[in-house]
């Protein structure tokens, strides 16, 4: 399967500007390829997968991928697909997010691949310096009021207003394209379909600096889930790349936890897999879905991918030992991932304590004579281990790694104490 039809299967072209076009330049040439991720945050989320892969796929094939970090409009802030004005950020904090996603884009890619290493780059090169006159004249003369004004990007927020800054961002974008073009010979822009409207304006603006010029834009789909909810969100907020803000394990968890009717779509877009690998997985699915094969493999080949394969087997343990309730032998690591957003109880001396104070204290029994009966009735673990004696002390020996112990009260209802 050629590159075209491989993503074809995998429904990742949502649109392309001229797809024959395409094919033929892919099978004749290795080109350069660039999408663009503005440092709106201190790292890439979910939402930001699968254009990533999209490179990645590309290079794969042979193709030259550059992942531009939008230093300079991520000063400005991209009115796609956003109901609302952004709000700036300082200029520090937009330069130390730039470094950070530039960190993480780089994980994906290889640079030292000898035909065909990856390229980062960073718009603030090249736009940062850029004086107003050359912009205006230069540049801006090439858009028209009426092209700019029919844009999705700026219609759908006439009633609710744009101010110029937002206003002016597709041309920033288009300039980087044509920059891009005239520099690395980048024929070709990917992004999400809200970038659509953005791309075809860079197209344009390479269209009309270069006369021969042949540049082409292609599109993945917006990720939509089966339940009609948002992709990427979770109760904490949505699901970052950087294992500090998403440990492996809660990403593990997000993969894990994919609807039946969503999981072999998502075998497609996300991961490297092979087509007859996918099916296999597809008809366990149907024949076998209480077994979560599929969901399981998409998890694993994730968490892989984002975060290594220390880190899978960390998630994996952690996910079993909570399943099972037996905790014994998590790492003081592995219990901060999988503990993250369990209650947790300081025991600030770290002295010596009764069973029956320390649940009152950490607020796990609600007073002395439910603590008690808690313990009696069999209800209370410590560090999965059944406790039943009134007199139990939690002492030094109860602590895993010197740091902390995990009480669980009946099935499912963890607390942490922390020394
Ligand atoms: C900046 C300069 C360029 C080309 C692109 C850009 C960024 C672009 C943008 N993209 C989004 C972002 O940065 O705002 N104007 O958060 C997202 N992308 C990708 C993809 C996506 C888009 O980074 O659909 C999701 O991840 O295109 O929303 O010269």
């Amino acid at each position: 399967m050629n590159l075209l039809e491989d993503l074809k299967f995998r429904g990742l072209i949502n649109q392309v500007t001229d797809e024959e076009g395409l094919e033929k330049l892919l099978a004749e040439e290795r080109i350069s390829l660039y999408a663009g991720f503005d440092p709106t945050a201190d790292s890439l989320h979910i939402g930001h997968l699968l254009p990533i892969l999209i490179l990645r796929r590309f290079q794969l094939a042979g193709h030259k991928p550059i992942a531009l970090v939008g230093g300079g409009t991520g000063l400005i802030g991209d009115p796609s697909g956003k109901k609302a004005e952004r709000t700036l950020n300082s200029k520090e904090v937009v330069a130390q997010w730039s470094e950070r996603i530039k960190e993480q884009l780089s994980k994906f890619l290889d640079f030292e691949a000898e035909e065909n290493p990856a390229k980062v780059a960073n718009n603030y090169d090249w736009i940062g310096s850029m004086d107003l006159i050359t912009f205006l004249r230069d540049v801006g003369k090439n858009f028209g009021l009426n092209y700019m004004l029919a844009k999705d990007s700026v219609q759908s927020r006439l009633e609710t207003g744009i101010s110029f800054t937002e206003f002016s961002y597709m041309i920033l974008q288009s300039l980087d394209f044509l920059k891009l073009y005239e520099t690395e010979n980048c024929k070709l822009q990917i992004g999400g379909s809200d970038q659509w409207g953005n791309i075809t304006a860079g197209l344009e603006l390479i269209r009309k600096s270069h006369e021969e010029a042949k540049a082409y834009g292609l599109t993945v789909p917006l990720v939509t889930k089966a339940d009609g909810t948002k992709f990427g969100k979770t109760e904490g907020g949505a699901v970052w790349l950087d294992p500090e803000k998403t440990t492996p394990y809660e990403f593990y968890q997000f993969w894990i936890n994919t609807d039946d009717r969503d999981v072999i779509k998502y075998l497609k877009y996300f991961t490297f897999l092979s087509k007859e690998e996918i099916l296999e997985l597809e008809k366990q699915t149907e024949e076998a879905p209480e077994k979560r094969a599929a969901q399981k493999a998409l998890a694993e080949e994730m968490t892989r991918l984002v975060h290594g394969e220390e880190a899978l087997k960390q998630a994996i343990h952690i996910s079993e030992a909570l399943f099972s309730g037996n905790i014994k032998h998590l790492t003081a690591n592995e219990i901060m991932q999988g503990f993250k957003d369990v209650p947790s109880y300081e025991h600030e001396s770290g002295e010596p304590i009764g069973l029956v104070d320390l649940l009152v204290s950490a607020k796990i029994s609600s007073s002395k004579r439910q603590s008690r009966e808690d313990i009696q009735n069999g209800a209370i673990y410590i560090n999965g281990e059944r406790i039943t004696a009134l007199d139990y002390v939690v002492d030094k020996k109860d602590r895993i790694e010197g740091k902390f112990t995990i009480i669980r009260r009946g099935k499912k209802k963890y607390f942490l104490i922390k020394y």
